[in-house]
């Protein structure tokens, strides 16, 4: 490796030494991470081979059948962050309940919330999915019992948010409120590398993404924006470009990249759609921001909601800060 390569773990610690008060924690907990993300993406690339597809026999909090590899991604970022000593409580989407640190562990004063295997229905089928995760420093003293004000904390109190998206190559993406970086995995050093420093959303994007067929139940506002999508832009005299994996991590990234904008409303049944807040909402919103564009709930901005609950839900339309405006405009009637 020639000296100039960066990898994720020296732009974190060179990141760290801008605070002399920091004491290194974070950077270790970031580190306990990218560890459980190289433990998933092994697993993800392994998939096929070792004929661990389909149902692990249970069900997450949502009733949902758990996929083998849902429960194995959840395990590795459970083992690697309780044994990593920066946190002092977990939530994840496949755990009902906030995961505590064991005595036999040192506590840190880090909440880490994370969705450890999201698109979980396209593993089969080989499709990029991804880990989501959210970091909140906890509010009360550091040896008191953890409460609620520590785990449902608003977005806008996360010190850090990122996913890795297991794709043609694995890549982590995060950020602390200093910009978004992205980083490859280089399987060849075993290290994340830096690839996409201080990424930006374009202000306007064309594509558009979306799972259409749940349309007919989504405010009208929704309904119209969907049409206006389909008629020619005025900036490009063609319709927009529809274009949806039923990843989040997966859709979100292309659009971060590419821009554009991703939208799961809520709709009759599901007033407040089907994502979560804590651990694939917020994380993103923090993210998009971060890269200069902008995530909404239809009523607000994402990162305002304080969470009633670990696994609150909330609709999400999120992306390139024109076309987020656009949607918003047509939820308000204005267009
Ligand atoms: P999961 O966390 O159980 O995988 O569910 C979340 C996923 C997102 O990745 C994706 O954007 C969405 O569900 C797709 O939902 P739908 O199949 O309703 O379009
Ligand atoms: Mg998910």
């Amino acid at each position: 490796m020639n000296n100039f390569v960066m990898t994720l773990n020296r732009f974190i610690v060179e990141s760290g030494r801008k605070y002399p008060e920091a004491t290194g924690a974070f950077t270790s907990l970031l580190a306990d991470i990218a560890l459980a993300a190289k433990v998933i993406s092994i697993q993800v690339n392994k998939a096929g081979l070792l004929d661990i597809f389909g149902g692990a026999g249970s069900e997450n909090v949502f009733g949902e059948a758990q996929q083998k590899l849902d429960v194995s991604a959840h395990e590795a970022m459970v083992k690697s962050l309780r044994f990593g000593g920066a946190c002092c409580a977990m939530v994840s989407e496949e755990d009902e309940n906030i995961i505590d640190i064991p005595e036999k562990y040192p506590k840190g004063k880090y909440i880490c919330c994370f969705d450890p295997l999201d698109g979980s229905s396209n593993i089969d089928v080989n499709v990029s999915i991804g880990t989501i995760f959210s970091i909140f420093r906890r509010v009360s003293p550091d040896n008191d019992p953890i409460t609620d004000e520590d785990i449902l904390q608003p977005g806008y109190s996360q010190v850090c948010s990122g996913y890795v998206i297991y794709g043609s190559s694995t890549m982590l993406v995060y950020t602390t409120g200093n910009g978004v970086h992205g980083f490859t995995f280089d399987p060849q050093y075993g290290s994340f590398i830096l690839s996409h420093p201080k990424m930006v959303i374009p202000r306007r994007g064309n594509i558009v993404s979306a799972n259409e067929s749940n349309s007919n139940s989504w405010h009208e506002g929704l309904q119209r924006y969907l049409k206006h999508c389909k008629e020619p832009q005025p900036k490009t005299g063609k319709p927009m470009t529809s274009r949806y994996i039923g990843s989040l991590v997966a859709d979100f990234h292309r659009n971060l990249l590419k821009g554009g904008v991703y939208l799961y409303p809520g709709d009759q049944k599901n007033p407040n759609g089907k994502l979560r807040l804590m651990y694939e909402a917020n994380p993103l919103a923090f993210l998009v921001e971060q890269a200069g564009g902008r995530a909404i709930t239809g009523k607000g901005r994402v990162m305002d909601v304080t969470p009633g609950s670990l696994h609150d839900r909330t609709p999400l339309i999120i992306g390139s800060k024109e076309n987020v405006n656009e949607v918003e405009e047509y939820l308000k009637g204005k267009r």
